[in-house]
């Protein structure tokens, strides 16, 4: 599992935007968002963590991954 932590995100519809990028790019990819934490996690199947930070910013977001 990956978490970013999503600076901009912060209502339902915004992880609804995200969710959906992350899902286009890897439909089987489980998907878990905290909005008042702003954060993302990904258990990606066939998405590398790349794809994912590219996924998050082309959906309009600023992320920056979590160690
Ligand atoms: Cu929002």
């Amino acid at each position: 599992m990956v978490t970013f932590e999503v600076k901009g995100m912060t209502c339902g519809h915004c992880a609804g935007l995200i969710t959906k990028a992350l899902k286009d790019l890897d439909s089987a990819a489980k998907v878990t968002i905290d909005i008042e934490q702003h954060l993302v996690s990904v258990v990606p199947i066939e998405a590398t963590v790349e794809e994912l930070q590219e996924a998050i910013v082309e959906a309009g977001y600023t992320q920056m991954p979590m160690v």
